[in-house]
Parts: C-alpha cells; structure tokens; sequence
C-alpha cells in the first residue's frame, strides 16, 4: 500500500489490465465493388491483394468479417478512414468497431 513496507495491511494484488481490444467490422452491401473493398482493404489494413480478396469475399458472402483487431484510438482512426474514403467515392460501404 501507499505506507510501504513496514505497514501490516496489504492490498490484495490484481491482476494487470490490458487495454481492450476492438474489432474492426466491414458490413456487405449490394452497391459497393469488389474492387473498391479490394483497394480499402490494402490501403487501411493493410493486407496484400489475396488477403484484401478473401476478406472481401467473406463479407460478400457471409454478410460481415473481422477485419482487424486494434486499440480503441487505432480502430476509430480506422473506421473514420474507411468511412470518409467510401462517402467521397459515393459508395455505401460502412465499417464499424466493436469491444472483443
Ligand atoms: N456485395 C458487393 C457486390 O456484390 C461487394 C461488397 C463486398 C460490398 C464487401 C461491400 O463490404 C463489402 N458488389
């Protein structure tokens, strides 16, 4: 405790807490292209083409993947990055966070 060693009462110890984690969503939609997700997914997650199309095609498929899994400040960067870059190219593509 704050009285150091000497003092008889002891704090129970607890374990160290990581900061938790988030993880970064890319939701399907109908109108998006696959090449444009392909491309978001280089720029802003940066993963090679074949991982940038596999992770598209489990959107396409499946409706939503993990596409990454950061910081709060890092997933909100990420998700403002995507959404900013979708909305001036006028696509409907939405990205999202959630605690892990
Ligand atoms: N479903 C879209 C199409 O057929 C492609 C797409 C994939 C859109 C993934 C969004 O997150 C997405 N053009």
């Amino acid at each position: 405790g704050t009285d150091g060693d000497a003092s008889l009462l002891t704090k129970p110890k607890t374990k160290s807490q990581r900061p938790p984690l988030y993880k970064v969503l890319l939701l399907n939609d109908d109108y998006t292209p696959m090449e444009f997700v392909v491309h978001v997914l280089e720029r802003f997650f940066g993963l090679n083409h074949s991982q940038a199309f596999e992770i598209m095609l489990t959107v396409h498929k499946k409706g939503v993947a993990v596409v990454g899994v950061f910081s709060h400040e890092i997933a909100e960067t990420k998700v403002a990055q995507v959404m900013d870059f979708a909305r001036r190219h006028q696509h409907p593509l939405q990205c999202t966070m959630e605690k892990e």
